[in-house]
């Protein structure tokens, strides 16, 4: 029964808990819950505080937040690491945000663009070097339609003023040039970068592009990265049912459409904690409304339609019928195929900030059961919002460290994981199904009426896949 599930689980969470020192524990306890009642007085869970130190967390910095996530994106900017090599390179090609376009030409998002930082710019400053080098990437690349001057943890700890280089520059190069102080120590996860990556495009772009008219059904993404083509899937839907979708923020788009995503009747927002304050900001500021929603999976995105379809008149709901009624067959057949091979299976998930309460209902639709759900820097609201998307006796943990992970997983036996690279072969090792819920595992898209057979596929393939049954961890030889 579930009252059973759950005082199991709460017990689980005492038992993993017990090896650290009484402070930790403490600290640790309040991060991790189990879902008890649909009201869910009981069930807050502390999130957006800082690790404890000497505890593996697999957050990421400020600057990934800013520079993988909310800028790197964006396809006819040329993006500075500011600082030294590592964290360019580290953070180079590896989010799979998809864009189109002449690489070289408008596409800039395959390249790494950095100052190098020496030990004399550290001990001199850096900013001589930075002019330089925003000098020398317009020169090879005079396409370029912005520079973006991402900093790293050294710029911020120097006192190093890219401000007033990017005035400067800007004036120069009659280009936005663009200073994000972005610096790896910011805060406490990457949810800071986005907050930050956020600010600039407030105070550097939106607004001051080339006015347009705003159509009827003009709409905005907000919040989707392109991951393996997400964008792209959900934007067929949005286009199918008579939407005009003309900015997506930032998968595959360009700095226009950053200026201009005020200019449309309806910003809809699927990554709400990356950009929920770009939403708001343009709420206030310019009247833009705002709806969030999701397309994981036939049920979330039938929800979403009639949603967004309703804020429209007429002729868009009509569309949607139809959009919906033109997959139904299509998507019932995919449940066919693999429901059976996938009913009952339980999954535990970990990723960011939006995906273990947005992936939900596409497991669902498949007949799989999430058991466990966590986020590495989710705010409170997020916690709150998850609660409507899970069921009792789910146990949720936030930051959840690389040990507690291991244990809930040891002791839940889900038969399947999904997060991370830095926890795949951990669980594949152990003999465990698993899935890159960040990377998609180089598949995808997931979203949309195109992502759900892939995302069908790939989860029964990680699951059903013969191999499990010829490996053996080797400690359990
Ligand atoms: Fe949003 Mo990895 Fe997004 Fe989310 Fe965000 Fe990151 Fe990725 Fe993950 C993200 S923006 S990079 S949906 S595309 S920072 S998978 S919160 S952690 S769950």
């Amino acid at each position: 029964s579930v009252l059973e599930t759950t005082d199991f689980r709460k017990q689980v969470v005492e038992e993993v808990l017990e090896l650290y020192p009484e402070k930790a524990k403490k600290n640790r306890r309040k991060h991790i819950t189990v879902k008890e009642n649909n009201e869910c007085s009981s069930c807050a869970v502390k999130s957006n505080a800082k690790t404890v130190p000497g505890l593996m967390t697999a957050r990421g910095c400020a600057y990934a937040g800013a520079k993988g996530v909310v800028w790197g994106p964006v396809k006819d900017v040329t993006h500075i690491s500011h600082g030294p090599v590592g964290c360019g390179f580290y953070s180079w090609a590896n989010r799979r945000n998809l864009a189109e376009g002449e690489i070289g030409v408008d596409n800039f998002v395959p390249f790494l663009f950095t100052t190098d930082f020496q030990e004399s710019d550290i001990i001199y400053g850096g900013d001589k070097k930075l002019e330089k080098v925003i000098e020398e990437v317009v020169e090879l690349f005079p396409n370029t339609k912005g520079v973006s001057v991402l900093s790293e943890c050294p710029v911020g700890l120097i006192g190093d003023d890219i401000e007033s280089v990017a005035r400067r520059m800007t004036e120069k190069l009659k280009l936005p040039v663009i200073p994000v102080r972005c610096e790896g120590f910011r805060g406490i996860s990457q949810s800071l970068g986005h907050h930050i990556a956020n600010d600039a495009i407030r105070d550097h772009l939106i607004g001051k592009g080339p006015k347009r008219d705003v159509g009827p059904y003009d709409v905005g993404i907000i919040g989707d990265y392109n991951i393996g083509g997400d964008a792209w899937a959900s934007k067929k839907i949005l286009e199918e049912m008579g939407l005009n979708v003309v900015n997506i923020w930032t998968g595959d788009s360009t700095v226009e459409m950053l200026q201009n995503g005020h200019l449309v009747k309806l910003n809809l927002i699927h990554c709400y904690r990356s950009m929920n304050y770009m939403a708001r900001h343009m709420e206030e500021t310019y009247g833009t409304p705002w709806l969030e929603f999701n397309f994981f999976g036939p049920t979330k995105i039938r929800e979403s339609v009639l949603k967004i379809a309703a804020m429209f008149d007429d002729v868009i709901m009509e569309k949607a019928h139809a959009v919906l009624e033109k997959y139904e067959a299509e998507m019932q057949k995919v449940i066919e195929i693999y429901r059976p091979r996938l009913e009952g299976k339980k999954v535990m998930l970990y990723v960011g900030g939006l995906r273990p309460r947005h992936v939900v209902g596409a497991y669902e639709d498949l007949g799989m059961e999430v058991i466990g759900t966590g986020y590495e820097f989710a705010h409170g609201e997020d916690y709150d919002k998850t609660m409507a998307n899970i069921k009792d006796g789910t146990l949720i943990y936030d930051d959840v460290t690389a040990y507690e992970l291991e244990e809930f997983v040891n002791k839940l036996k889900p038969d399947l994981v999904g997060s991370g690279i830095k926890e795949k072969y951990v669980f594949e090792k152990m003999g465990l199904p698993f899935r890159q819920m960040h990377s998609w595992d180089y598949s995808g898209p997931y979203h949309g009426y195109q992502g759900f057979p892939i995302f069908a596929r790939d989860m029964d393939m990680a699951i059903n896949s013969p191999t499990w049954k010829s490996i053996k961890a080797p400690w359990a030889k």
